[in-house]
């Protein structure tokens, strides 16, 4: 079993540093990295890796990009930030843009993906108390087993993770869980005239990219419409051309009630995220009910708009498409008895790795790193295959070709 990677001494330096002066949150795999540009990323030694993290697919359009680090120096130069107090000359360019993107009349701005989530379950209950008539303190939202929305108190007090929730209670009240993929279960809580929402990831990524079976989140969508419930969608991770259509539930033709973006929607430049919903949702925020001091910050709003014109500039939702495709397809060519499964969509994929002879997902990765391929497990025995969206065909099978060297050199 090899149990940790050989580090330089300056690398080793960097991780006592961070080991001594910063909170042990993390396990992270031994690598440090200096440098990044489109697919790949540089250790502090000079050695160059594929990335097939993406920094959880906030990097679809590539490290630094060029067209992105150019608005970043440019917007930076001239104003980052005013508050909300008053109002800035590029958020109101920036919502025009992206509600004409994703087809919603409004859009509220704020940082992070957890933020964004917590948006989105304040508009539920709000809708659901001043529209549909909910008594007020009791509205629920639907939630799923196995679910990743982020970090917040509200936010864990719905996730179905011990390692997430243990000892940070009391927790945040009003949610209904339901399996994931489970459509009667869905009915069911339904039923309840409380719900006013149903918050969902349209595929699983914490769970293990877990792909619900087709049609799956239209019946969801349907089914809330008929029950005047808020069908909101987590793209955080699945949305900007991931999974290879502009949104993840653009495969099913839904357009949600709420939808959540954030990670790539800056290209993993700045944080940014956002909230879009229609008028009879949104306009129930009136002033001083919610907001933040960075979101909608014309440095972010830039960033924001022209990381959204590289994935249609470069085409990265059918690049997606095509070479999740591929790679799919060659890593169950694969023949190692140590990849049980294979499963994805887009560029969104993972490996089921059984655990043999002391050799499991983390002893894997680790063995990538060294042939200069970086990944990350979870929950033991998946290792999630998602680089950035830039990458191209030949720089595929060139990955592909170094995972079958690592998987061969452990048989
Ligand atoms: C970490 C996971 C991925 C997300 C969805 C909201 C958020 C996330 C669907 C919150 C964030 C990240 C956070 C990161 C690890 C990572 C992750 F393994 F934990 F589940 F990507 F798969 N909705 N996911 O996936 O966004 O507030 O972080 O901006 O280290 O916690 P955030």
């Amino acid at each position: 079993m090899i149990a940790e990677m050989n580090l330089s001494a300056k690398a080793q330096q960097l991780v006592d540093l961070e080991d001594k002066h910063g909170a042990h949150n993390y396990h992270p795999v031994p690598v440090v990295i200096e440098k990044g540009l489109g697919v790949h990323v540089w250790d502090v030694d000079g050695k160059q890796y594929y990335d097939f993290l993406s920094a959880y697919s906030a990097v679809n359009q590539g490290h630094c990009h060029p067209k992105i680090v150019n608005t970043l120096i440019e917007q930076s130069q001239k104003l980052t930030l005013t508050s909300r107090a008053f109002y800035n000359s590029v958020l109101g360019e920036y919502e025009k843009y992206m509600t004409g993107i994703f087809g919603y009349d409004k859009l509220l701005p704020m940082n992070t993906g957890a933020e964004g989530v917590e948006t989105a379950l304040k508009l539920a209950r709000k809708w659901g108390y001043e529209k549909k008539g909910v008594t007020e303190n009791d509205a629920k939202i639907i939630v799923c087993e196995g679910n990743f929305h982020g970090r917040t108190i509200s936010i864990v007090s719905a996730s179905t993770d011990t390692e997430a929730r243990h000892n940070y209670g009391p927790f945040t009240p009003g949610y209904v869980t339901i399996p994931y993929d489970n459509i009667s279960a869905l009915a069911e809580a339904l039923q309840d005239t409380n719900v006013v929402g149903f918050l969902v990831e349209p595929i699983q990524g914490e769970a293990g990219v877990y792909v619900p079976q087709e049609g799956y989140l239209r019946t969801c969508a349907d089914m809330c419409k008929a029950a005047n419930v808020l069908f909101m969608a987590d793209e955080v991770q699945t949305g900007i051309a991931r999974t290879g259509k502009l949104l993840a539930c653009d495969h099913e033709q839904v357009k949600p009630d709420i939808l959540i973006l954030g990670k790539a929607l800056s290209g993993g430049m700045y944080p940014v995220s956002a909230v879009f919903a229609n008028d009879d949702v949104m306009m129930c925020v009136k002033p001083g009910q919610h907001g933040s001091t960075y979101g909608g910050n014309p440095l972010g709003c830039k960033i924001a708009m022209t990381a959204m014109q590289v994935v249609f500039d470069e085409k990265l939702a059918e690049n997606s498409e095509v070479l999740g495709e591929l790679l799919r397809n060659e890593l169950k060519a694969i023949k190692s008895d140590r990849i049980t499964h294979v499963r994805g969509k887009g560029l969104l994929n993972a490996i089921i790795i059984k655990e043999k002879d002391g050799i499991s997902a983390w002893e894997v990765c680790l063995k990538l790193a060294e042939n200069g391929l970086l990944a990350k497990p979870t929950h033991g025995d998946i290792i999630r295959f998602a680089p950035p969206l830039v990458i191209t065909k030949e720089q595929i099978l060139d990955c592909v070709a170094i995972i079958k060297k690592t998987m061969e050199s452990f048989s």
